[in-house]
């Protein structure tokens, strides 16, 4: 595969509610696109998933676009390329961070690599690694909500609607309270999560210590994001398995969870782990040591959205993702047809080569605020 361009496009839609987490609210997501053209004429599409504010991590939409203008495309552009897991290390190469800006051109080549060779991008990622699934189980996260009947009435219309698990956000303030109102709604048996980025402390150990009433399947990233070792002084501490999200940026802080015992469970985000081989290194590794893994989300179009519900096919993952269906977002999606979700709550894995749904350029083009043509020299 040779890089000819690449064409970096940001798109906003407007969220259908607003989404509420511990560290800020989005109500409009600005995307940033890429579509990466081989010397065959094939375009390979990957989506940036970093927000408009650095609240999730230090990127940012627009920190990724210099960063892939700069550092990435001028790695990759022109380059003969074998096949797309050897895009990681060169984009590694004396670059650091920015893993937002190289997942979002390292899937492009994932995407290309799977349509020249015919497979789906499920088939490409399960190569060698046993049975893939057809169809993924899939749940829900729930921002914060104005008050904890309002999230509890939110939480069991979820659950009738099929969602194999819920996910609410917590921080200071507004957790115990949310928490039991949430369980209360939806009964002992019901799988329950929560997540609350970054919010707490060492001063909070004995307040998380409450959770552990609630019988919640884990409790996500309750501390802050490079602070591996109170993960592990907390999670002594607690019944309820840690789960780390943001502190999880790539396998070295994977292994380190294991061996640190800082946390039992691992959400994958491609995005944050600076891209698919990546996540294919962390899914191998949880899976050799019986590490539940689960794919995590990030507001993502229905492009994103394709490479979260291939990932989510592979063996390892065994807890239904945060992948909920298009309409749970967007009024409209990007991509045809849109993600949709069974009543039992299952998404159906693409047999199509590639993504395995066709961006709608005349709907991406209409949602355009600013597009860059980067070429090779
Ligand atoms: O922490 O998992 C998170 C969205 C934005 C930033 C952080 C997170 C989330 C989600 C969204 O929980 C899940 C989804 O995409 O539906
Ligand atoms: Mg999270």
């Amino acid at each position: 595969m040779r890089l000819t361009s690449l064409h970096l496009r940001e798109i906003r839609m407007p969220l259908k509610e607003p989404f509420r987490i511990s560290s800020g609210a989005q109500t409009l997501r600005r995307m940033l696109l890429v579509a990466a053209t081989d010397e065959e004429g094939r375009v390979g599409w990957g989506e940036c998933t970093a927000g408009e504010e650095p609240n999730y991590s230090s990127e940012t939409i627009d920190t990724a676009w210099l960063a892939i203008r700069e550092w990435v495309a001028p790695r990759l552009l022109g380059r003969e390329i074998a096949a797309a897991d050897e895009v990681w290390p060169l984009l590694e190469h004396n670059f650091r961070g920015h893993s937002m800006a190289k997942a979002a051109v390292e899937v492009a080549f994932w995407d290309l690599e799977a349509q020249r060779r015919g497979l789906s991008l499920a088939a490409l990622l399960g190569e060698g690694r046993g049975e893939i699934r057809q169809e993924i189980e899939v749940g829900i996260s729930l921002g914060i909500q104005a008050s904890p009947r309002a999230l509890a009435e939110k939480a069991a219309a979820c659950l009738a609607r099929g969602y194999r698990k819920i996910k609410i956000k917590i921080g200071p303030g507004e957790d115990l309270e949310y928490v039991a109102a949430v369980r209360e709604a939806l009964g002992p048996a019901a799988p329950l999560m929560a997540d609350a980025n970054n919010a707490y402390g060492r001063e909070d150990f004995d307040h998380l210590a409450a959770l552990d009433a609630f019988d919640l399947l884990m409790i996500e990233q309750p501390l802050a994001c490079d602070d591996l070792l109170r993960h592990a002084e907390l999670q002594k501490r607690l019944r309820t398995p840690i789960c780390l999200d943001e502190s999880i940026t790539n396998l070295d802080r994977a292994e380190d969870m294991v061996a640190l015992d800082a946390g039992r469970i691992v959400n994958i985000k491609v995005g944050r782990v600076g891209g698919i081989a990546s996540a294919l290194a962390i899914h191998d590794f949880c899976r050799s040591r019986g590490v539940p893994v689960w794919c995590g989300g990030m507001l993502e179009s229905g492009i994103g959205r394709a490479v979260n519900v291939a990932l989510a096919s592979l063996p390892g993952f065994t807890i239904p993702g945060d992948i909920s269906p298009s309409e749970r977002y967007w009024q409209r999606d990007v991509v045809n047809p849109e993600w949709t979700m069974d009543e039992r709550g299952r998404i159906r894995i693409p047999q199509a080569p590639g993504l395995g749904v066709v961006v709608d350029l005349d709907r991406i083009e209409d949602l355009t605020t600013r597009a860059e043509v980067l070429l090779a020299r």
